[in-house]
């Protein structure tokens, strides 16, 4: 057996309702999951059964294409050609969930048809978290050279964007050509690469990978406010803020996280002080307490205020972060919040006002990250509390967003009205997390191994 592989394997309600809200009262009672007692090994079969009910359905009806599209019964591709995002997002759930038949059939797809030599422009970091960090977690787990090999000639052609004045990667480039495009940008999309290109660096032996995502992480971070905050939009050709915005959502999330993350994987010294600096700064500026639970807001990088009580879905990535950083006590509290906001209507709204308890945007597009933190917080506490939280999130997706199918994004979780939609993270994070929260580390040893913004775990 592979080395890495022996490795991973073998150790492979608190809601209290919105009181204010009297018609979400009513909402909210009935959208709450019936309270029977499954327990952690049958919650986790559960969970083994939304995956395989919706990975069969892609097999049946969109077989080689990017994702299912569970209303309409097909599939659809982001370009022109298919990047086989869903299986390839998906290997390592298979490997985690112990699924044989599925994974080898996966694995021949997308050795049979994965492709990069093709003429089209690509989303630089969506490519990035989804396909280079499947490929190698795949690799680690599954140990089949024919992954790396994909995954460096993704990464040769990916770094291609990383060719600006600034060192910070363009939005797109051209799989075939190198070709970029897409000067303005964020700093998610450009500091989310430290991770997937250091681990391309471990297996390859050729450091130019985690050295060219470091040095677009550094020269955002020297573009930092006095008060220490990053904006939402970037010029990366001038270095020139467009949006001064500043909040942990997305657009802004997921480089925080790997600052973080990077300096615990990688020891790196400079990436862990980045992200104390910045965690200090979010602190400060845009930590909420409100009557309501404790939240982040938004405000202006310069300001300091806070100028909108916007959270959301995505936003509730940062209690795993601050739980993983070590401050149990802001990621216990923000993850109460992360509940609240799921609790609402029985399923988290895209956009939540924290102070009027509002949906700002009511759609569901199966996002992972309040399971993801429920996930940590249990991880780090082994409070039973977030087992609960974790059983009652996932019945209600599967009362609200399953069909005969698979599972389906919602347009509105006032409605329940579902969406033709059905995004390879839902089977790459949303279901991991959930399996994972409930086999109790049976499958995968969390302190082994430091997760991708995709969920794809790579060894410490
Ligand atoms: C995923 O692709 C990643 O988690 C990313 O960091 C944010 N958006 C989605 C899931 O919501």
């Amino acid at each position: 057996m592979n080395i890495v592989k022996s490795v991973f394997l073998t150790s492979i309600v608190i809601f209290s309702a919105m009181q204010a809200h009297s018609q979400l009262e009513a909402t909210s009672a009935s959208a709450v999951a019936t309270n029977d007692d499954g327990t952690k090994d049958e919650m986790a079969k559960e969970v083994k059964e939304a995956f395989l009910h919706s990975w069969k359905s892609y097999m049946t009806y969109a077989w080689g294409t990017d994702a299912l599209m569970p209303l309409s019964k097909k599939g659809h591709n982001w370009y022109k050609t298919s990047l086989l995002m869903t299986p390839v997002d998906a290997y390592d759930v298979m490997i985690i969930m112990g699924l044989k038949d599925e994974a080898a059939e996966a694995k021949k797809l997308i050795f049979e048809k994965l492709r990069f030599d093709v003429d089209m422009d690509v989303q630089n970091f969506e490519v990035s978290i989804r396909i280079l960090g499947g490929l190698l977690s795949a690799y680690e787990l599954d140990g089949d050279e024919q992954f790396l090999k994909l995954a460096k000639d993704l990464g040769n052609r990916l770094i291609k964007s990383f060719d600006s004045p600034t060192g910070m990667p363009y939005r797109y480039v051209n799989l075939m050509t190198g070709k970029t495009r897409g000067n303005i940008s964020n700093p998610a999309e450009i500091g989310t690469y430290i991770i997937e290109y250091g681990i391309l660096s471990r297996h390859t032996g050729d450091k130019k990978y985690f050295e060219t995502a470091k040095r677009a992480m550094v020269a955002l971070n020297k573009l930092r406010s006095p008060l220490g905050l990053t904006g939402s939009q970037i010029d990366v050709q001038t270095g020139k803020w467009i949006n001064t915005s500043s909040h942990i959502s997305g657009g802004i999330d997921s480089y925080l996280e790997y600052m973080l993350k990077a300096g615990i994987l990688f020891n790196d010294k400079e990436m862990t002080e980045m992200w104390q600096t910045s965690l200090a700064s979010v602190n400060k500026y845009l930590a909420d307490e409100k009557p309501s639970g404790f939240w982040y807001g938004h405000a202006d990088m310069n300001e300091g205020k806070i100028t909108a009580t916007s959270y959301g879905s995505l936003d509730a990535f940062f209690a795993a972060s601050l739980a993983l950083g070590g401050d149990l006590k802001h990621a216990e509290a923000l993850q109460e919040s992360n509940y609240k906001m799921w609790m609402l209507y029985g399923i988290e709204p895209e956009g939540l006002d924290y102070v009027k308890m509002e949906p700002t945007s009511p759609s569901y597009a199966l996002r992972p990250e309040n399971i993801e933190s429920t996930y940590y917080l249990y991880q780090f506490t082994h409070d039973e509390k977030y087992t609960e939280m974790g059983k009652t999130m996932f019945r209600n997706l599967v009362k609200f967003c399953r069909n005969d199918v698979g599972f389906c994004a919602l347009k509105s979780v006032k409605t329940m009205e579902k969406e033709d939609e059905m995004e390879s993270f839902f089977l790459a994070e949303t279901l991991k997390y959930a399996y994972l929260l409930f086999d109790d580390g049976k499958s995968l040893d969390f302190n082994k191994v430091i997760f991708n913004t995709e969920a794809h775990p790579y060894r410490r």
